[in-house]
């Protein structure tokens, strides 16, 4: 395929133009798109996995734009390439929440080597965050050398966008706790860096009181990685204070981890469970998008909610047409 051939080049000449075009590619629903991106996936993977992929979730308002504007102008001021996107899969606001934030992030979003892609829309958060994992491959092939993901911290993004990155890191205001941010424990149980954000002014005592407690709390934690404890920073993204520490401590993060052998581990643990996951979620698109499947399933539906089948034998008769097509 001609066309494949050249935006592969392109992409990998780190134009950005072609960049956009693929992941348009990658977020269009239409089969022969999808067929073409699968494709495109296929020629940039070689040169795919040397960037370092943070996720940064928060609740709402604990400065999350803020402080990924912050940071990645750190980086692009010490000469890296580096992508923000985002998986958002509650936000029906147009195009995802960093679209509008790209006003917000003004300053980031006019440096030539960011490239800022709002969240893709969709109806799972199985499809964004596929879509979002391939944007970032993408990304990595187009040259960059850190892809920023952000998510929102309410929900379960943050284990589909943990399950794509290096480092998972936590943005946190000052003062409140675990439930009055609205961030779930699971969530902070997820984070290799926490930051509490606000660390300025008004809120500096507070900011420096909630570091302490969760810096306690980080104790009782079962370590997720033998290589590296969560560690607690504090930092005020207005006024771009920690920034360059919370950089530092995310390679020292990168450095133990490589050395331990879990970097590899990890992307490798995380390649098979995206496998399995296309599996599952091309299981349920077949099952949606054939006609005869579709209209079988609804009847098998409709007789599991009536108590008439159980579902599991109504699950198992699904895969069984599938496995021995009729
Ligand atoms: N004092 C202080 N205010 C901050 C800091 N960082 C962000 N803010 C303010 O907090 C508010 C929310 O910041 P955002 O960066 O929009 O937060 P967000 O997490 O992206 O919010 P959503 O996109 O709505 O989820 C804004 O008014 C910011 O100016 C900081 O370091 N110090
Ligand atoms: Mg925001």
């Amino acid at each position: 395929m001609a066309d494949v051939d050249e935006l592969a080049g392109a992409i990998l000449e780190r134009d950005r133009r072609a960049l956009a075009r693929a992941i348009t590619l990658v977020e269009s629903t239409r089969p022969d798109h999808r067929m073409v991106a699968t494709e495109l996936l296929d020629r940039v993977m070689p040169h795919t996995g040397r960037s370092h992929r943070v996720g940064i979730s928060g609740a709402p308002g604990a400065g999350k734009s803020t402080f990924i504007e912050a940071l990645g102008l750190h980086l692009v001021r010490s000469g890296q390439q580096i992508a923000v996107l985002a998986v958002d899969p509650s936000s029906q606001r147009s195009g995802g929440s960093i679209l509008g934030d790209k006003t917000r992030m003004e300053e980031l979003s006019r440096e030539p080597n960011a490239y800022i892609r709002p969240s893709p829309s969709g109806r799972t958060l199985g499809g964004v965050a596929r879509r979002t994992r391939e944007a970032m491959l993408r990304c990595e092939a187009a040259g960059c050398d850190v892809v920023i993901i952000e998510t929102v911290g309410v929900g379960q993004s943050e284990v589909a966008v943990a399950g794509m990155v290096d480092l998972f890191l936590l943005l946190l205001s000052p003062a409140a706790g675990d439930d009055l941010q609205g961030v779930k424990r699971g969530i902070v149980e997820l984070a290799d860096v926490i930051v509490v954000n606000k660390c300025d002014g008004e809120f500096e005592a507070a900011a420096t009181r909630t570091a302490a407690d969760y810096a306690n709390a980080a104790h009782f934690l079962r370590p997720r990685s033998l290589a590296w404890t969560p560690r607690v920073l504090r930092a005020s993204a207005l006024l771009h204070r920690g920034i360059d520490e919370v950089w530092a401590t995310i390679v020292e993060h990168r450095a133990a981890t490589e050395a331990a052998g879990e970097l590899v581990r990890s992307r490798a643990d995380q390649n098979a469970q995206w496998m399995w996951s296309e599996i599952t979620e091309g299981l349920v698109e077949f099952v949606r998008s054939d006609n005869a499947a579709a209209r079988r399933v609804d009847e098998l539906e409709q007789r599991v909610r009536s108590g008439s089948m159980s579902p599991s034998a109504a699950a198992h008769e699904v895969l069984a047409a599938i496995v021995r097509p009729r």
